[in-house]
Formats: C-alpha cells, sequence, structure tokens
C-alpha cells in the first residue's frame, strides 16, 4: 500500500487514469483546473483545453459515443455555457463512461457567482455523486465511470473548492489499484438513441424516467451513502465538505453522509430520520436536500439555522450545538489586507490608463483585466459573463447611439465566447470599439494555452489563430483594424482615436507577454 497526499483534483485525476479514461477535455476555471493539468501527465489519455465549455462537453459526447471512457471538466459557470447538450445527451446516454465535473465554489473565491450545481442534477435528470476529501474524490470519479455506463447516463462529480485545493491521504494498492482497460467498442449507428429529432427524443424520455427511478431506488443501498448511528438525540444529513465539519463539531452524532446527491435514497432517508430524535441538514448553498426531505414529510432544522450563503466550517455546527469556538490558533501579527490587483508592469494596465484620460463607457468582461475596475483605473463599467463584453457593449449602443461604448476582452475570453458577439455587432451593424488584449495566455487561471497563444496543453506547437483575417471575415476593413504593442502607451492611444473617428465597428488588438508567464517562460529556456 502507498500513501499519497493528493490534492482533491489530483487524486480526480488519478481516480479517472485508473478507471481506464481514455479522453479528458475542459476548460479552466477555478476550482476545477488542475484536474487536467494532472491528467494530461498521462500521455497515453489524449487531453485538451477546449475553447469552452459547450465544446468540451460535445468532444467528450462524440468521444464517449465512439466507446472512450471520458472525462470532462470545468467551474459551476461552466455547466451553464454547456447547458445545451447537457440536457439533451442526458436523452441519449453513453457508450463509454461520461464523466462531467462541475467544480462549485461556495463563497466564491474565485467566481462571480455562487451557484448550487445539484440544481443542474435535478433539472437534467443526471445523477451527481459529491466527494468529500481527495479519497473519496478518488473513489468516487472511479465509481462515476462505472454508474455511467451501468446506468447508460452521463454522471456528474461535484468536488468544491476545500476539496479540489485542499490535500488529504489517498492510500493506493500498487496491486488492485491498476489502470483498467476498458473496451466498448466504436460507435455505431443507433438513430434512435443518437439522434435526438423530437420523435425519438420523446421516446428517450420514457427511458430517462425509468432510468432515474431504478438510480433513485438503488441509491437506498449504494455504498456510498453510508449511515453513522451513534447518540441519536441528533442525526445529520450532509455531504460533500460538510461531512468534515460535522464530524469535528459534533464526533458522537448519528450522520447519514451522502455520496450521491441526486436522486436521493428515500427509503434509506426515512429509515435514518425515524431512529434520531431531531434532524439536522448540513448543506452548503442551497437547501436542496432540505426541499426534499420535507418533501417526505419529515420535520428538519436546516436553513432556519445555517446560511445559504458562502461556505460552512466546523464552527457553523459548534455554534449551532451552542458549543464554544475552538480557536486552535491565535495570530496577533497584524497582515494588512491584500485585495488583487494588477500586477506591477501588467501589459493590460496601459490600455487602462489611456481609458481613464477618455469618456468612454467600457463593457469589460472577465479574467485579470477586470482587476481593471479598481482603483486607481476604474477601467470598466459592466462585467456579466465570459465572453459577454462585445454583446453587453452593443445593447448599449443600442440605447444611446450617440455616445461611445468600448468592450475589453482577454484572448481566451475572445476565443471562448467573444467571436461569437464580433460576428454579432459586425452583422448588426453596430459601431462599437473592441479592444482585445492579446497577454499570450490565460493568465487568471494559471497560464493555460489557448487557440490564439500557439501551443497545446501539451505544449506542443499549434497554428495561432490570426485575428487579423478573423476580422476580415467578418468585414472589417484595414482602418478598423489596428494592433498595439501594450507597452506602448502613446501608440495606444493614438490607435484609440483613431478608430473612434472612424464611428465604425473596429477592433483594436494590444499585444503584450504577461509578466509572470514571462518569467516562467525564460527561466524555462
Ligand atoms: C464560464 C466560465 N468559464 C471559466 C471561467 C474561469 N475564468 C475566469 S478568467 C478566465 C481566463 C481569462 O483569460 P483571458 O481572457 O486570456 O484573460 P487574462 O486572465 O489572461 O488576462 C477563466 C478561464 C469563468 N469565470 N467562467
Amino acid at each position: 500500500m502507498e500513501t499519497l497526499l493528493l490534492s482533491g483534483n489530483e487524486a480526480i485525476a488519478l481516480g479517472a487514469y485508473e478507471a481506464g479514461v481514455k479522453v479528458g477535455v475542459g476548460y479552466p476555471g477555478t476550482p476545477s483546473t488542475e484536474i487536467l493539468e494532472n491528467l494530461k501527465e498521462h500521455k497515453d489519455v489524449y487531453t485538451e483545453w477546449s475553447v469552452n465549455e459547450k465544446v468540451a462537453l460535445e468532444v467528450g459526447i462524440g468521444a464517449s459515443l465512439g466507446g472512450a471512457r471520458t472525462l470532462v471538466t470545468m467551474k459551476h459557470v461552466g455547466v451553464n455555457v454547456a447547458a445545451d447538450p447537457l440536457f439533451t445527451v442526458s436523452y441519449m446516454g453513453v457508450k463509454g463512461g461520461l464523466v462531467i465535473i462541475s467544480a462549485d465554489d461556495p463563497f466564491m473565491h474565485s467566481s462571480q457567482n455562487e451557484q448550487d450545481n445539484r440544481n443542474y442534477a435535478y433539472a437534467a435528470k443526471i445523477p451527481m455523486l459529491e466527494p468529500s476529501d481527495s479519497e473519496e474524490a478518488r473513489s468516487f470519479t472511479k465509481l462515476a465511470f462505472e454508474l455511467s455506463e451501468k446506468y447508460d447516463t452521463p454522471v456528474f462529480l461535484r468536488p468544491t473548492t476545500r476539496v479540489c485545493h485542499a490535500y488529504s491521504i489517498v492510500n493506493v494498492d500498487k496491486n488492485k489499484d491498476k489502470r483498467v482497460e476498458i473496451d466498448k467498442g466504436r460507435f455505431e449507428r443507433n438513430l434512435k438513441k443518437y439522434v435526438m429529432i423530437p420523435a425519438y427524443a420523446r421516446a428517450r424520455h420514457f427511458i430517462v424516467e425509468d432510468r432515474e427511478n431504478l438510480i433513485k431506488e438503488d441509491a437506498n443501498t449504494l455504498s456510498i451513502n453510508k449511515t453513522e448511528y451513534n447518540n441519536t438525540d441528533v442525526g445529520y444529513i450532509t455531504s460533500g465538505i460538510s461531512y468534515h465539519y460535522v464530524k469535528e463539531a459534533a464526533p458522537d452524532a448519528s450522520i447519514l453522509k451522502l455520496g450521491m446527491v441526486y436522486p436521493l435514497p428515500e427509503k434509506l432517508i426515512k429509515e435514518f430520520c425515524s431512529k434520531v430524535k431531531k434532524v439536522v441538514i448540513v448543506e452548503e448553498l442551497e437547501p436542496f436536500f432540505e426541499t426534499r426531505i420535507k418533501a417526505m414529510g419529515i420535520s428538519v432544522t436546516g436553513k432556519n439555522v445555517f446560511p445559504i450563503t458562502g461556505e460552512l466550517s466546523p464552527d457553523s455546527i459548534s455554534n449551532f450545538l451552542g458549543k464554544q469556538k475552538e480557536t486552535p490558533l491565535t495570530i496577533n501579527s497584524k497582515v494588512p489586507p491584500r485585495p488583487p490587483a494588477l500586477c506591477k508592469g501588467c501589459p493590460h494596465s496601459f490600455v487602462y490608463e489611456t481609458l481613464g484620460k477618455m469618456n468612454i463607457t467600457v463593457a469589460g468582461d472577465i479574467g485579470c483585466y477586470t482587476l481593471g475596475v479598481l482603483p486607481p483605473y476604474n477601467g470598466i463599467d459592466t462585467c456579466v459573463d465570459m465572453g459577454g463584453s462585445i454583446t453587453v457593449a452593443q445593447g448599449l449602443e443600442l440605447t444611446d447611439p450617440s455616445k461611445t461604448y468600448a468592450a475589453i476582452i482577454g484572448d481566451s475570453t475572445f476565443a471562448h465566447s467573444g467571436i461569437t458577439g464580433l460576428v454579432n455587432a459586425a452583422y448588426n451593424g453596430r459601431k462599437n470599439l473592441i479592444i482585445i488584449l492579446d497577454n499570450g495566455t490565460t493568465a487568471m487561471t494559471g497560464m493555460q494555452p489557448n487557440p490564439f497563444s500557439g501551443e497545446t496543453i501539451q505544449s506542443l506547437p499549434a497554428e495561432p489563430v490570426n485575428y487579423y483575417h478573423l476580422c476580415k471575415a467578418v468585414g472589417i476593413s484595414d482602418e478598423n483594424f489596428i494592433e498595439v504593442n501594450a507597452y506602448k502607451p502613446a501608440e495606444i492611444e493614438s490607435a484609440i482615436k483613431k478608430l473612434l473617428a472612424t464611428k465604425k465597428l473596429s477592433v483594436l488588438l494590444v499585444k503584450g507577454l504577461c509578466i509572470i508567464y514571462n518569467k516562467k517562460k525564460s527561466k524555462k529556456q
């Protein structure tokens, strides 16, 4: 037996590898990014950064239908982008096991919202597993592949930030935990299963309902839905990281730990609740278990004492129990708060300095450059979602065409979903200025390559997409496309003035390597 100390993300990659995964695809996003970065180290697995989550899931669906066990990774908001194929692949089912990671981020350590993606499992009728530590991250990933093939369904794995990034023990039995080789054969034509026209989809919907009922029944005896009977005054129903919080704050309590968080094992829940005097539900974010367990006619304590927002902690449960909080370590030194900011010398900063001198409303986007909202730049006026800047600027222009609007977007974000916005602007005759900040990498999530940076996830060369030709193809004239050096503020200023004077849809491409990426690259050489 070998004992490893792994992060949840490393453990998911290990579990997927041991499960015989052949294809791993995804789009970076905290807290999911390191899963694929670890999986890519195995040369017998095909890995790719896809341009966005919808594309990743569609590539994943194709690979699964071709018989490969396939892992698709993304952060919680990525599932919004992938939602269209998600709901339909639930009807189609799989051939090779298809596991989708939805890495959720309670407290928004690095996200624009803290949506609870258990709701996606319910809405798309896809089973979901939730690990509470690295050992489970690995074993649940393996189980997810098995369940996917057994029930002919994609399966979600929903780790949260604390599980993805915390390190805990994983025991590997070298004899037992070898990579399994699964041969599911190749793609076979099956129109009624793989072509979701209404006539076939209607029939599949019945199959999905039956499948869900079957999984719900089987969940009552699934090994990862576990009861621990101790003091029966209070019985806790919990999952994921919250399980450890309960164990720490109430070590002698009875617990029902749900490893499968959707669908819920109704009989097991009813049996557990009948054996304890009071039921307390400890779950982060939405009252997902609570609503369903109340609907079983069971009265519970839940969100009336625990918050819907942010993360829980052992203290949340101690507070509820009226226990003294345990503060094991007090640090007396005062650490000044260090809110995130653009790095000193960041190539993005010069554009913001220039925009600051002009009276322009700027629709921002998601990346390091979002930090341009902060003083001293105060450089953006809106920020909604990845790829939303170019299109939000178009909406603003509709309301007051006499004003000047710009959109500001990074290279990875432009590839993710900005290009469709550019096409929309050109097609519908908008006149905005689009500023693309190309720093050579996907900086905010830790320097992943993207379609503009000239290499793949395996650091192999890839032909970078050509901005000029792309803009030409949508009808932007030579006069309305200017490329400047990010470190030459005077040139940036004169280019912006020139482009605005044309009063036509324009693109300013600002190029300058991210300084951290540049340092890393020069160290490697
Ligand atoms: C739908 C969605 N997917 C992924 C993310 C995570 N994410 C935040 S910023 C970012 C990368 C931005 O890269 P780029 O546009 O190149 O800007 P840079 O950080 O390099 O300045 C990603 C992938 C997200 N917020 N939303």
